[in-house]
């Protein structure tokens, strides 16, 4: 169907590239033209299908509009959301305006001032007054658009809000790993000369590390509870986006980056609103960071205090985790030996 459609424009191309080439020889067989001079009539036609061009693709982008506009922003899910997509609105709304403005302005002076025989343009090399109206306009809507832009994201980025709970996101080519802090609510330290079997975040040995909790696949938040994400990386530069939050950090190697949400609705209380039973948040990469770039990213889940307790007394701790990998060792090293003295 799509290559029929494509065809029939290609064709439709072609058609009107032969009719115009036909016209031009029926013209000059008729001789009417002097040499290569181009006639009023032409200009004044090529003025007028200016016009029908401008109405046309204003109609086009307004097809767009109503057709994807739904696709732009889904609905925001965390506290701050709602002053982000108030931020891009008002710019989106304000170079729409522009936009529709200045074609307006272009098409009008095409067919305004079509060429006519005898006619000819002003020149002028320099015009001040012209230069101080397209330097002064767009520099001061630029500096409130900038001002309101940063006042935006200092409220978003630094809440300040000590009651946060703290989860770390690891990324690494290519998944991510969330690690929650625990009962102390602090993340255990981490060197990656300590990665290896077992220790894939390259964690230390003490007291703070052995309450944190490692899960892979998908995270879980709780709606109405800030959370405070530190961002790692092990090798490139990842980048932490979680669309429906409206959070988005760079994972730069060698540091430690923050970002701070509360989620405002539940994966339950969204899906029924989207009416999609399947409908997952879902952390991404969006930096290119490799081949499998694109299949980089982490469910999450936002529930209840008493779902999201109920979940993390099911997950390991790093104690927890250690003791096993211990036994397993142990055992295996037991079973060697006993075969061996058998022999
Ligand atoms: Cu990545």
């Amino acid at each position: 169907m799509t290559f029929l459609i494509l065809a029939t424009i290609v064709l439709f191309v072609l058609a009107g590239i032969r009719v115009m080439s036909i016209a031009a020889l029926s013209a000059e067989l008729r001789n009417n033209r002097k040499d290569d001079v181009i006639t009023d009539a032409e200009n004044r036609s090529q003025g007028n299908m200016w016009v029908i061009f401008m109405i046309a693709f204003f109609a086009f982008c307004a097809w767009q509009l109503y057709a994807y506009g739904d696709k732009i922003l889904p609905e925001a899910a965390s506290a701050h959301g709602p002053a982000i997509d108030n931020l891009f609105y008002t710019t989106l709304a304000l170079i729409t305006v522009v936009f529709i403005l200045t074609h307006i302005v272009l098409v009008y002076q095409t067919y305004k001032h079509a060429g006519k025989n005898g006619k000819r343009a002003t020149y002028f090399a320099h015009s001040n007054k012209l230069e101080l109206i397209w330097t002064v306009i767009p520099a001061v809507v630029l500096t409130g658009l900038i001002a309101y832009g940063l006042t935006v994201w200092n409220d978003v980025i630094y809440p300040g809000d000590k009651k946060a709970s703290v989860i770390e996101l690891y990324s690494k080519q290519f998944d991510w790993t969330a690690r929650y802090a625990g009962k102390d609510n602090t993340l255990g330290r981490s060197d990656f000369r300590t990665i290896g079997e077992g220790n894939d975040l390259g964690l230390i040995e003490d007291s703070k590390s052995d309450d944190d909790v490692i899960v892979k696949g998908e995270f879980h938040l709780v709606k109405g509870e800030p959370v405070q994400f530190k961002f790692r990386s092990r090798d490139v530069i990842h980048s932490a986006f979680m669309p429906h939050f409206r959070a988005q950090m760079n994972c730069v190697p060698g540091m430690e980056t923050n970002f701070e949400f509360t989620p405002t609705i539940t994966t339950k209380e969204m899906r029924e609103k989207l009416n999609n039973p399947k409908f997952n948040y879902v952390l991404m990469c969006n930096k290119i960071c490799g081949a499998a770039h694109y299949n980089m990213q982490m469910d999450i889940i936002v529930e209840s205090k008493e779902e999201h307790n109920k979940w993390l007394a099911e997950q390991k701790t790093w104690a927890q985790t250690k003791a096993v990998a211990t036994q397993t060792a142990s055992v295996i090293e037991q079973t060697n030996t006993t075969a061996t003295s058998d022999k």
